[in-house]
This record gives C-alpha cells, structure tokens and sequence, in this order.
C-alpha cells in the first residue's frame, strides 16, 4: 500500500453536477446503475482521461453519452476505472452488481440483520458504485431503491421522497432526491422492515420540519430519548450558533452491526443501535447520556461537516474537532459542565495523550496516511476540539460567534480547509494565529513545566514556563506552540489574588500567553506567598508539572475557585499517593496510604460540597491507564496493587462516610435520567464500589439488595459489576447466570453483561474470556460485540491483558488476524494496545513484539499494515 500526502492535493479532474442511482437490492447481487453528469474541471486538460473510483464491483455496462464503451475503451483495475477518451462534458452510464450479504467490513453496502444500510465515510462510496470517491466532488443525488416489498417495506435515502410505487413480482421502489449538492461520503441508503417514532420540529424560521427515528419493531419502546435529544439538538444549534435545520425531513436509523458510534449522513443519520437506543430498564445514565452526546453530534454535523464540508481527508479534524467541541459544549449545557469538562479531559489525558506518545501519534492535521480510516482517532476528534476550544477562548464567546458566522457564510456548499477555518478567526479577532497554526501541525502532547518564585521584599511572585514537546514519529524537533494558560494565584485566605502583571490589572483571574520556549511572568504587589491555580478548565491540551506539596494540593481541592482546578488538585494529590504505593511494592516494602489523601478524602465526604455530581468525580482516584501515563516505563501490576489496596484503605478509614453518603443518596421515586438523579446514582454508587473493596458480609448484603431490587439499569449493573469483580468468584455465579438469562433477547444489555465478565480484575479473567467467545451469543462479525468482550479485556483489563505469560497478547494477536480477513478497520483498532509495547517492562516488550511480527506474516489489509509497521518501525 501506499502513502498519500497533503501536499499532493490536487483539485478534481471532473465535477459531477448530478448522479441519479438506481439500487435494486438483493442478498448478494444488488444492481446498482448509476448515471453521471461529469463537466471537466480545467478545460486545458482536454483529452486527459477520466478516472473514477470502485472496488469490489463487477463491471456489467458501461455507456458514454448513450453508447455503450468497447473494451479497448476502459481499464478496470486497482480500484480504478480508466476511460480513455472523454470529451468535456457527457453522461457515463455504469451498471454494476455488488454483493452486500458478504460484506463482513461494513463499508460500502452491507446488511446488518435483515436490514440493508450503507457507511461511506471515508471511501466507502466506492463499494457501491463508479465516483470520484473525494470530499471535494459535491453532488446533487437522485436515488431511486427497490426492493422486495414484504422484506423491505421502508426504502429510505437522503433528502426528500419525490415518488414511490409497487412493481412486478412483489418489488417495489422509492425515489429519493437531495436538493443539497452534497459530497459522497454523506450518501445514505437503507432498507429494511422497521418502525418509526416520529415527531415534528418548528424551526426558529418558523418551517416544520418532520422527525423520524428507525429501528427494528422491538427496538420502538426505546427511542423517546433519542428524540428528545434531537429535538434539543436542534434547538441548541439556533440558540448557539444560529443554525436551523435545511431539510423538510431528519432521519435516524438504528443498525446493529455497525463499526462506529454513528454517521451524519444528509437527512438520514445511521446509529449504532448503542448510541440511539435507550430505555430506564434496559440502559445506563451513561447510555442515556452517550445517546444525548451522539445524536447532537451527528445532527451538528449538518452544519459543520455537510454544509461545509472537507477539502480532503487530511482536513477531517476541520469537522470532527469542531463538531466534538459543539457537542461537547451541547452536553455541558444539557448536564453539569464541570462533570462534563472533567470527564472529557480525563479521557484527553488518558487515551488521546497515549496515543500522543505512542508510534501512531500524528498531528491533528495529518500530511500523510496509507488508510483514513485508521486517522478516525483520539487526536484528530477530542486534541482536534481542544484546538477548537482554544481558540474560542482566544477569541471570547461574542468574537467566536462572529468567526463561525464568517466561516459558515463564506464556506456555505463548499469543501474547505484548516486554513479557512482559522482565517475567519484570525479576521474577525485581528489577532495573529501563525504559530497558533502549529497544533494542528506538530504531534505529541507539549509539556510545561512550571516553577514560581515568591519574593516578599520585592513583594512579587514570578511565575516561569518552560514548554517542550516531545519527539514523535517523524518530527523530532519542535518549536514552540502558543499556549493559552489561564491561571490564578491563590491568597493564603483561600481568595484569589488581584492580578497586577506588567502594570496592569488584570481582576482575579487571566490567560498567560506562553509563546517563546521559557517565559516568565512577575506579578506584583503580592504581599503573601500565593499558590498558583495553573491550566485552569484545563485551558491547553498539555501536560503541566508544578512541584506543588501535598499541602498546597489539599488547599487547592477546598480553595481554588476554579471547580476544574479543585479535582485536578484532587488528582494530583492522589497519583503522588499512588506512586508512593507503586514505590513502596516494587521495593517489596509494607504498604501505607499517604494519610493526606484518607484526610482529603474525609474532607470531601463530610464537607459542605452540594454538586453531587462533582462530588463524586472528586471520589473517583485516577484509572490505571491515567496512572500508567505517568511513567516512561509502566509497572502494570504494581499500579494496579496499588490503586486496590488504595481504594480498600480508604474505605476501612472512611466505611461509616462511605456508608452514610451511600444511603443518604437512596433516591425515592420514580427513574428519569436528569441532572440531579444521575449525580445521586453517581456519588452512590461510588461509595458502594469503595464499601465493597472491603468484601464484608454487610457490604454484600447491600450490593445483593441493590441487583435484586434496582428499578434501572444503572443500579443494577453498578452492583452486579461489583459483585462480578468480587475477589469471591461465587458472589457474581449466580447474579450473572440470571442476570444473562432474563436479558438473552437484548444485544445491547448482552454486550454489557459479557464486558463486566471480562474485566474482572482477577486472574481467572482470561479464561472467561476464552469461554465467552464461544458463547453462542458472540460473533467476530459484529462490531460491538467484539468491543464488548475482546475491546473491554484488552482497554479496561490491563492486569490480565498484560499477564505475565503472554497470553494475553496471543490471544489479541488471534483475534485481530482474525479480524482482518473479516473487518480490517476493526481489527486495526483494536491492536493499538499492542502497538503500545515500547513503554513496557523488557520481558513483556520482546512478547509484544512476537505477537505484533506474527500478525505481519499475514497478508494485511492496508488499515493493519500501516499500524503494524508503525509498531515495529
Ligand atoms: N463521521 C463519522 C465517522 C466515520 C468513520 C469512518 N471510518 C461519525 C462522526 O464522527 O460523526
Ligand atoms: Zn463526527
């Protein structure tokens, strides 16, 4: 395979002004006849051929301005159709058949079930039919589908139905026409034997628009959250952005075999079922809230993504940073903000900063790929909103506005760039992005590291930053960014201080401009030694290191008025006590919690604080992987001894807080997923994980109570999953066997229930694992289920995936040569931990790598050859 570069770009040979599609769906020969109206892009490149994409399709006709081609004519090969001569502006006629039944890589057109549904982003246009398989080809499509009638009843595709009717033999069809020229990758087909909850939508224009959700029969009871989510959705885009909704008609379809969360296709979003489909009985508040976060994400997608739309695959974070960042605004809105910032920078920090340091590390502007699919990441979605973020905050609320409002006008219908985006925001706020550019440019996370300097003659306090980001993969040198670091000082009274830097006032609160590799900042009239608030809302994706004490981190968790900084604080106090664990087993000596985080803890527990959903985040000690993050060279096992015999210390020093918070937090009444519910579930449930660390007979009794008698779904699997993870294996046998008998008819709740089995932290994890996949219920050939068992053992079981025998390894290493026969993006993605082997003790090294050079023997698919030859580069 090869690579594509940025710099490559080169504008289309050929525009499509329009595409009529005839789909004839069937099992494994569906006809597709597709006519173009191609127009040559620069008339001085008359006589150059036309070349379109196409993979997997058997060729059965081809028409040029209405007579059919010879075969000296075109070439069909490597994906590409060649035709030789072409004249300036004609018609291609091209009839292909395609086998969808077989398509176990869910690209292109597949069934799921017994529906058929289509995915076409990145390049799975191409699957379907002969295009220029390119962002930047808009299209108007005319899409007319048939079918057999009693199977596929619902014919579904973008835009607006213009005409439908029966036909012979039981078929019948649907015309579908999008007024919207609209690249490729947005197209959408479905077909399949499904029900609808359907709603109306006034737009602040005053139009109604219809509102439609697709599932299975069975599925129908669970999709009132999913429109509600909508319908707020598309409230909150006029509110925020000033953005209504274009179509007469928005779809959504749920799908069960499905490689993502979901996709904004034109008019007609496909959702894995997972990110649709929820019901109190049946799902977690945070499936609640997933669906809440995924159905605005693809409804903001019309906007920024469809309406304005990417030059080029390169540019994906144009979209997907900006759309993450309006969804993430959205669910702050819809929940608590401060939970919903510190969930957010906790899966930053975690999985995007590893891969930052990993050997798949890329800018969020790529310049190169061999597979897009595998540049669907954690940088480009969640480092790409961060830059978003920042230059909002560069920009202020108001100036923000008037940027978007530039780009969606100047760019409206049109395929565009970075650049542009940053250019609406560097016109509207006159300020200077040049180095600003570089985070979209430069891999790795920048580290700070900062120090301070109380002078109480000179009554100053200087603040130094020193920026540095790490070599990665093909940069090894990089300058320095601009960094927005907002930041306080904090007075002894716990009151921030005014802020006088370079003889101004700044009020109590400001954002430091780190540009240059060091800088210093000296405030003055400081008459105290203040400790510094730094990063605040963690304004800048990057590491920062302060030397604070254990003292001042304390101080900070009850003082610092920024609520970010308060559990970052937090945090900080409990990763210093996690080392000191993690130091004190490799040392093979006697293990003590560091008493500054059981008085911390205590504090918290008996404290004033009433966000409950803070609360409870501020409980939470940081994961295994955050923890893992802090070391060049990871002890797995010592972290994890260490985080356990934590939690279980806290909970002997604070059992009668734990246990008082945990009833006081026993709701009455009936479930709804709100605010203030979902906090109480939260913070209780917590305290219930840290009774439990203890295994005594009482705390048993309770989470036993808690599974047997929960009315939703997040009671009841926050206990089964203690009692599953229990270090007593027999206290989860029988919870669990009833627990998969009474929910066996619903995938979604089966894919929970085989996850919780599998990241048991004991030993004996591995082999349930091995005896899971030969559950019947299993299949390599559906996505979520294979991110339930084989996703959750590897991501959240780091223990046993990280065995000392190797096993663990070999297993992944099976699945994923497997997988990329079956499903080469899925397999791609999941051997990333693998890939990781760099930051591993030597022994587990050299086992990693043996698996990483087995799986090259195989003959790859471009999506695990790029990844595995990055791992071993
Ligand atoms: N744009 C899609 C992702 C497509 C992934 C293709 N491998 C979903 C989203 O980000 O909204
Ligand atoms: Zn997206």
């Amino acid at each position: 395979p090869q690579a594509i570069y940025l710099k490559d770009y080169q504008a289309p040979a050929f525009w499509v002004d329009q595409v009529k599609l005839d789909v004839a769906l069937d099992d494994h020969q569906t006809r597709v006849i597709s006519t173009l109206s191609l127009r040559r892009n620069d008339q001085r490149e008359a006589g150059l051929p036309l070349v379109l994409n196409g993979q997997g399709l058997t060729l059965k006709r081809i028409e040029l301005a209405g007579q059919p081609l010879a075969e000296t004519d075109y070439q069909y090969q490597e994906d590409l159709l060649t035709v030789a001569r072409v004249p300036d502006q004609f018609t291609l006629v091209t009839e292909v058949e395609i086998d969808p039944a077989n398509n176990t890589a869910l690209e292109g057109l597949y069934k799921s079930n017994t529906m058929f549904c289509t995915q076409c982003e990145a390049e799975g246009f191409r699957r379907i039919t002969f295009f220029p398989d390119r962002p930047d080809v808009l299209t108007r499509f005319t899409t007319r589908i048939e079918a057999d009638q009693q199977r596929f009843p619902i014919l579904l595709s973008n835009g607006n139905p213009i005409e439908r009717g029966e036909l012979d033999n039981g078929r019948h069809f649907v015309t579908w026409e999008d007024p919207f020229p609209k690249p490729c990758y947005l197209f959408a087909l479905v077909g399949g034997n499904l029900q609808a909850v359907k709603d109306t939508f006034t737009t602040m224009s005053g139009r109604e628009v219809a509102l439609e959700i697709w599932v299975e029969p069975e599925n129908l009871h669970k999709c009132d959250h999913a429109m509600r989510s909508l319908k707020a959705s598309m409230r909150w885009d006029e509110q925020t952005y000033g953005r209504e909704y274009d179509l007469d008609i928005f779809m959504i379809v749920a799908v069960n075999d499905f490689n993502m969360g979901a996709m904004e296709n034109k008019g007609l979003n496909i959702f894995n079922s997972a990110c649709v489909l929820a019901e109190p009985k049946s799902e977690t508040d945070a499936a609640f809230q997933r669906v809440e976060g995924v159905v605005g994400h693809e409804y903001f997608h019309n906007w920024s993504g469809n309406r304005v739309t990417c030059r080029d695959w390169f540019q994906l974070s144009l979209k997907e940073g900006f759309t993450v960042y309006r969804d993430q605004s959205f669910s702050a809105d819809m929940n608590s903000a401060p939970v919903k910032r510190i969930e957010d920078v906790a899966m930053l920090r975690t999985a995007q900063f590893a891969e930052d340091a990993g050997p798949t590390a890329h800018p969020v502007r790529p310049d190169h790929y061999i597979e897009i699919n595998n540049f669907y990441t954690l940088t480009i979605y969640e480092k790409g909103a961060e830059v978003v973020r920042m230059m909002a905050e560069l920009l202020g609320r108001e100036r923000f506005r008037q940027a978007t409002d530039l780009y969606f006008e100047r760019h409206d219908g049109e395929a565009a760039t970075v650049e542009d985006f940053v250019a609406c925001m560097a016109e509207v706020s006159e300020l200077d992005f040049s180095q600003f550019m570089r985070w979209y440019h430069q891999a790795g996370t920048p580290k700070i590291e900062a120090s301070g300097h109380f002078d109480a003659d000179a009554r100053t306090y200087q603040l130094t930053l020193r920026q540095h980001t790490p070599a990665t993969p093909g940069q090894a040198d990089k300058l320095p960014l601009h960094i927005p670091v907002r930041m306080g000082l904090v007075g002894p009274n716990g009151h921030d201080l005014p802020l006088e830097l370079n003889g101004e006032q700044l009020g109590t609160e400001t954002v430091l401009h780190l540009r240059e590799a060091e800088q210093t900042f000296t405030f003055h009239n400081i008459a105290a030694e203040p400790v510094p608030s730094l990063l605040r809302g963690f304004s800048a994706p990057v590491k920062l290191a302060f030397d604070y004490s254990r003292e001042q981190l304390a101080f900070l968790m009850a003082h610092d008025s920024d609520g970010f900084n308060r559990w970052d604080a937090g945090q900080r106090l409990a990763v210093l006590a996690l080392q000191h664990l993690v130091n004190q087993i490799q040392a093979n000596e006697p293990l003590q919690l560091d008493p500054a985080l059981i008085e911390a803890t205590r504090t918290l527990l008996n404290g004033e604080m009433t966000d409950k959903a803070v609360l409870a985040e501020m409980l939470r000690l940081p994961s295994e992987a955050y923890l893992a993050e802090q070391y060049e060279q990871v002890d797995v096992d010592a972290i994890h001894k260490a985080r356990s015999f934590a939690r279980k210390a806290l909970a002997d020093a604070l059992y009668d807080d734990f246990l008082r918070l945990y009833k006081v937090n026993q709701r009455v009444g009936d479930y709804a997923p709100e605010a203030n519910q979902i906090a109480e579930r939260s913070l209780k449930n917590t305290c219930l994980g840290y009774l439990m660390a203890r295994e005594d007979e009482a705390t048993i009794a309770l989470t036993q109570e808690q599974f047997n008698c929960a009315d939703n779904m997040t009671d009841q699997r926050a206990a089964l999953t203690l009692l599953a993870h229990a270090e007593d294996p027999r206290l989860g046998a029988e919870p669990l066997r009833r627990f998969g008998e009474s929910w066996a008819h619903d995938p979604l709740v089966m894919d929970q229930w085989f996850s919780l089995q599998v990241t048991r932290p004991q030993a004996d994890a591995l082999d349930r694992l091995k005896m899971l996949m030969a559950h019947p219920a299993f299949s390599l050939k559906n996505p979520n289920r294979v991110r339930a068992l084989i996703g959750a053992f590897v991501g959240q079981n780091r223990v046993n995936f990280h065995r000392q025998d190797g096993q663990g390894y070999q297993l992944l290493a099976d699945v994923v040569i497997e997988l990329n026969r079956l499903n080469p993006q899925i397999a791609a993605r999941l051997v990333i931990p693998l890939t990781r082997w760099k930051r591993m003790t030597s022994e587990r090294q050299d086992m990693m790598k043996a698996q990483l050079e087995r799986i090259r023997q195989e003959s790859l698919s471009p999506d695990l050859f790029e990844i595995i030859e990055k791992a071993l580069a």
